[in-house]
């Protein structure tokens, strides 16, 4: 039938870096993906996306899309870009590469973190690529790492509660996320459960739209979590409300976490944290007596100096009480460590042979960047490191070296982007095949390409299969195709078993399948760790000469009335925007208005600051300019500045960035973007 439209809905995946992970449904007329929903048969996505991801198609059809391969041809940053083949482009970038290759490779540095989550357009023949020749290795620690290395030292691995029993909780304690913004899907399980009479309590030191709609907010000061969960164990070990029986079978340490937790009475935890005694009191009696009792944990609590530690001590919480016996209670930061893919065959660490290459903290890449004789060349993929890296200064002044060779691979022009010698066009998820894992629930599941490239643009693992024969590596493993890596993914040695729910068959027909996990991870204890306890107490971590017991460890940079810096800043994400990504898509810009900094009435009266006026935010590392927002949201003390902006899309080509500092977390190596003081006036004119 000649004129009649040809409709189609494809099986995908949404790439960006969340813990809902959702199934995507793309409808395609003639080769253009008119629409993108959410599979209904997919449990979790339940047939709804984020508002972001509904504009999924805005984002790939954008006028702005890079769709061919650049060369810079003015001075670094000035913009200058010409069209080239991609002929030329990997023709020279081969050279240049291939020229530090030859005697230093350990100078040239991949740079790339989620912007998508893709196993395949991830780290796959990207890895093996550097691998092979001997790269500098990335320390991948802007995000989660704190997190990651407190629920190792304490559980064994990235393991917890799964989601979706949530809905059976009686007590949600929402820790350190806004989940309303971060987490949608989260958010639908909690209101189920308070449907059903489950009591919600949001601990956060801004009132998010979701502290709005828990029915307790505990607002306490920034990187102050750990006192409070010191205090919480404090409460249900005087009072006698233990489960001595869980303790005594499945943790290691009790006693001295005993001690510890003694010297933490509410009266102590209530200066520290700024909360009342009484409100520390109910809720330790809230989390004994209300059962099951989950904590939904993220990752606004480990962005300070303490955030490993403040992540132990939270941790260790439900083993106290037993409430792990029951598949609603608990806790979950991250479920990553259930997965049973491949990630070794897909990345190939054992090709890298260079053993002098150095590892080097992508959260410390300002630092990196100005020492030249460490990163000669920088190739950025998945990530917008000029925007959402700290210190912005310093990593700005590194890209602008005129003698760091930079390519970068990306949609759109970032600010990234714009200081890069080369950049390549990528596909988008519309545009490739993948393999998606999730960090919030326990389902895998495969993108399908949608619609074709557009333009010219390639799928990042195309783009490094032709440098690689280009520079002249040989290795057929750098020439595997996306459909055999996404297939190589799923081949983990325990999922090769007949009865495994996880098959090729089941991808492609329905999108998604369920990892085997128990539905109580921890009831009848069986940790990961090596005593297969719940470690209160942490060999490991003494061995490292950290505490072995969790504790409260003061912010860097905390508030102080006194300071030249005052504020205590935080930036936690937009609700339209997915760190850096969306920024550039202009309805959801419109929704979130223009860079704004929250500052409670009391200190914007101080500073003579009204609703809307343009104010200078400043410390020793550097100033951001935005219009103040007089906030209930941010209390005394505290400010707000909701990232992540485009840097060339702010008001002064700066961002909130521009503030935070490359100070490390205690665990992880991770930055502490939430631990940052500031001063804020009045701009003048
Ligand atoms: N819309 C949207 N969704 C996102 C993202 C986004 O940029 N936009 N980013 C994605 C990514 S990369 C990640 S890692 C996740 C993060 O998601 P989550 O870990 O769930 O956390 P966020 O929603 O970022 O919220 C962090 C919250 O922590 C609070 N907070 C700040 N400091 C502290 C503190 O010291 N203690 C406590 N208790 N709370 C604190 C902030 O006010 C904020 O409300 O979200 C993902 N989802
Ligand atoms: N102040 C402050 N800073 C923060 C945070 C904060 O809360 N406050 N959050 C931090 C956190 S949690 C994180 S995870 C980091 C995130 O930092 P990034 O991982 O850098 O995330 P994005 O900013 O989303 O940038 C991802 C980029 O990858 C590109 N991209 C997407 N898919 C593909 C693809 O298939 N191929 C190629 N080549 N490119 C692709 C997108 O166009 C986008 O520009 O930011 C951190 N920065
Ligand atoms: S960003 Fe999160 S909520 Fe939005 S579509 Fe993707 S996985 Fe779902
Ligand atoms: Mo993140």
């Amino acid at each position: 039938m000649q004129n009649a439209a040809m409709t189609t809905t494809i099986l995908g995946t949404c790439p960006h870096d969340c813990p809902d992970t959702c199934s995507l449904l793309t409808t395609v007329q003639d080769g253009v993906a008119i629409k993108v929903q959410g599979n209904p048969n997919h449990p979790l996505t339940d047939g709804v996306l984020c508002t972001k991801v509904s504009r999924y198609t805005e984002r790939t059809y954008h006028p702005d899309r890079v769709l061919h391969p650049l060369k810079r041809v003015g001075p670094k940053g000035s913009g200058q870009f010409q069209q080239v083949s991609w002929d030329e482009a990997l023709s020279d970038i081969a050279a240049r590469l291939k020229t530090i290759a030859d005697k230093t490779p350990e100078r040239i540095l991949p740079y790339s973190y989620a912007g998508t989550m893709g196993m395949v357009q991830g780290e796959s023949i990207a890895m093996r690529f550097f691998n092979l020749l001997g790269a500098a290795r990335l320390d991948r620690t802007i995000c989660s790492s704190a997190g990651a290395e407190a629920l190792t030292q304490t559980f064994g691995a990235k393991l917890g509660m799964k989601v979706q029993h949530f809905n059976e909780s009686k007590l949600i304690i929402i820790w350190g996320s806004n989940v309303i913004t971060s987490s949608v899907h989260f958010w639908r399980i909690a209101q189920e459960a308070k449907r059903q009479g489950a009591k919600l309590v949001c601990i956060d030191p801004r009132r998010t739209e979701t502290a709005d709609k828990c029915d307790v907010h505990l607002a306490l000061k920034p990187g102050t979590d750990a006192a409070l969960a010191l205090a919480l164990m404090h409460e249900l070990i005087t009072h006698d409300w233990l489960d001595h029986d869980y303790i005594a079978q499945h943790t290691l340490g009790f006693e001295a976490l005993r001690e510890r937790a003694l010297q933490w009475p509410p009266e102590r935890a209530a200066q520290v944290c700024g909360l009342q005694v009484d409100d520390i009191r109910q809720l330790a009696h809230d989390y004994a007596h209300i059962k099951p009792a989950a904590i939904r944990l993220n990752y606004g609590v480990q962005r300070s100096r303490g955030g490993g530690n403040a992540v132990r001590a939270v941790a260790c919480l439900p083993a106290l009480t037993g409430a792990w016996r029951h598949r609603a209670g608990g806790v979950v930061l991250s479920v990553s460590g259930h997965a049973l893919h491949n990630g070794v065959a897909l990345q190939r660490a054992d090709l890298h042979t260079h053993k002098s290459a150095p590892l080097i903290n992508m959260s410390t890449i300002g630092d990196a960047l100005n020492t030249p004789s460490l990163v000669e060349a920088v190739v950025v993929y998945n990530s917008n490191p000029v925007a959402v890296a700290p210190d912005s200064a310093k990593v700005v002044k590194g890209f602008a070296r005129e003698d760091l060779f930079t390519v970068v691979l990306e949609h759109f022009m970032t600010d990234t982007a714009d200081l890069a010698d080369y950049v390549l066009p990528a596909t988008t998820q519309l545009e490739h095949w993948d393999i998606h894992n999730s960090y919030g629930h326990t389902d895998v599941l495969l993108n399908r390409p949608a619609i074709a490239p557009m333009g010219e643009a390639k799928p990042n693992t195309q783009i490094f299969r032709e440098l690689s024969q280009r520079m002249g590596l040989h290795n057929p493993l750098l020439q595997e195709d996306d459909e055999s890596l996404c297939r190589l993914a799923l081949q983990h040695p325990r999922n090769l078993a007949s009865a495994s729910p996880v098959t090729w068959e089941k991808l492609l027909q329905d999108g998604f399948a369920h990892w085997p996990m128990a539905d109580a991870p921890f009831a009848n204890g069986g940790f990961a760790t090596a005593s297969g306890k719940c470690e209160f107490f942490s060999d490991r971590l003494q061995a490292q000469g950290q505490d072995g017991l969790p504790d409260y460890l003061p912010n860097y940079e905390p508030a102080n009335p006194q300071a030249t810096y005052p504020l205590a800043m935080i930036s936690p994400p937009a609700r339209n925007f997915l760190n850096s990504s969306f920024v550039n898509v202009k309805s959801l810009r419109d929704m979130e208005g223009e860079p704004l900094l929250e500052i409670h009435p009391v200190d914007a009266a101080a500073r003579g600051l009204q609703d809307g006026t343009m104010v200078r935010v400043f410390n020793d590392r550097g100033s951001y300019d935005c219009k103040a927002q007089l906030s209930t949201r941010a209390q005394p003390g505290m400010v707000v500045g909701l990232g992540v902006w485009w840097r060339k899309l702010g008001v002064k080509g700066t961002n909130v960035n521009e503030l935070t500092s490359q100070k490390l977390t205690d665990m992880g190596r991770a930055p502490v973007f939430y631990d940052c003081a500031v001063q804020v006036e009045a701009q003048t004119v």
